[in-house]
This record gives structure tokens, sequence and C-alpha cells, in this order.
């Protein structure tokens, strides 16, 4: 059994249409999300983490929303902004800016204890001076020599982009930024999941993740 690890319920209805049935559950887990400028640094050492806690096949999801006219801010700190600002102070920081262009983009990390084929999709190999720097994590059930060599563990990532716009908020559907998140004349929030994810940077992401994981 595959788990989706996320603590966010929207990203696993979107992710199911890509898996056969019954092939994967969400485990709702929050794994430590390091700070780094890019997303796949992040779902690295997500899908390690979450590998760690599981016990089994894991596929962490880190995305963002990148705005050109704040220099690709919040990027990854997505989350954070939306928790304290939320996604209407979002839109209000961008509707002033000449260019409100903006995209999104998701980093699929996958681990499963094993080593990856050579293969397009970049493989993460952990950096061993780090993760002893580092030291053992907090979240138990593992000894600290285990936990050591789990940092080392490859993990190989899938990403997906969407370019768009940032608009006034519209729709009710989706989640997170959908509603200011314009692409093709519609926001994320009006589409339903179907067309959400035959367009969008998780669904780019998945595609790639699904043909790759029917021969794993
Ligand atoms: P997990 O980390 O537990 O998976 P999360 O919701 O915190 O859940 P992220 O850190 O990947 O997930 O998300 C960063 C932010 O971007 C967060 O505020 C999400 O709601 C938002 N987000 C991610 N994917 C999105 C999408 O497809 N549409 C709209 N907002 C999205």
């Amino acid at each position: 059994m595959l788990r989706y690890v996320t603590t966010n319920p929207g990203k696993v209805r979107e992710a199911e249409r890509y898996l056969p049935d019954g092939s994967v559950e969400r485990l709702d887990f929050d794994y430590t999300e390091i700070q780094a400028d890019a997303l796949g640094p992040i779902a690295a050492r997500g899908a390690r983490e979450a590998y760690w806690h599981a016990g089994e096949p894991v596929l962490v999801d880190d995305a963002g929303l990148f705005v050109e006219g704040l220099d690709g801010f919040p990027g990854p700190y997505s989350a954070y902004v939306e928790e304290t600002l939320g996604f209407e102070r979002v839109h209000e920081l961008v509707a002033d800016l000449d260019d409100r262009r903006a995209a999104f983009r998701c980093t699929l990390g996958y681990c499963d204890g094993e080593g990856f084929a050579a293969s397009p999709d970049p493989v993460d190999r952990g950096d061993r001076n780090a993760a002893a720097a580092a030291g053992p994590g907090e979240d138990g059930g593992r000894q600290d020599g285990d936990r050591r060599d789990g940092d080392e563990l490859p993990v190989k990532l899938f990403e997906g982009y969407v370019p768009g716009r940032i608009v006034a908020p519209r729709g009710d559907g989706g989640f997170g930024y959908d509603p200011i998140f314009e692409h093709d004349g519609e926001t994320f929030a009006e589409m339903d999941t179907d067309r959400k994810n035959a367009v969008s940077h998780r669904g780019r992401a998945l595609e790639k993740f699904a043909e790759w994981y029917a021969d794993r």
C-alpha cells in the first residue's frame, strides 16, 4: 500500500484520480518542513522522515504559489503565508502590482527504502554530512543509528508546474490559494477536480509519478 503523506485531504482527492483504486491511502502525518528556497529538498527530507514513520512506501507532496511580481514569494513559504495572511490578503498584496503572473509548483517525493534505476526524474540521495550534523530526529520509533542511515535513503522526485495569474477570489471548489489563481480564464476554485487535474502542477507531477510507479 502506498501512503500519501499529508495533512491536506484536498491533495489526496486529486491524487486518487491518477492511481489504481485502493492502491493509495492518506497518512495524516505532519513531517518536518525544512526551510529551503526550493521545493525539492523539502520534499526529499519529508519523504525520508515519512518513510521512517510509516515503514512502508510513501509519497509526500510539497507545493507552493510563486508570484512573479513578488520575486517568487510566497513559494516554499506558501503554507505559512496562507495560515498567517490568508489568500485574500495575498491577493490584496498582488492586486496593485504590474506583474500579477504566478505559477503553482508541486514536487512529489517517493521513498520506499530502496534505490532507483537511472531515469530522467531527479533522485535526491541526501547529504551524509548534513544528516550527521542534524542528528537524530524526534519522531521516535526508531533507534538513532537507524535514523542516520535513513537520512541517506534515496528519494525520487517528480515535478509539476502550471502558469497563471492572481485575480480577485472566485469559485468555491478546491482548497488553499485556488480561488485567486486563474488559468485559462477560470480560477482553480471554479474548476471541478478533473478539470483542475488536467492542467495543474499536481496533476502534471502525478502523471509522471503514476507512469513510473506502474513499473515499480
Ligand atoms: P502538507 O504539507 O501536510 O502536505 P500543506 O497544505 O501544508 O499540507 P504544502 O506545504 O505543500 O501543503 O502547501 C503549501 C501551501 O500551498 C498550502 O497553503 C496549500 O494550501 C497551498 N496549496 C498547495 N497545493 C495547492 C493547490 O493545488 N491549490 C491551491 N493551494 C495549494
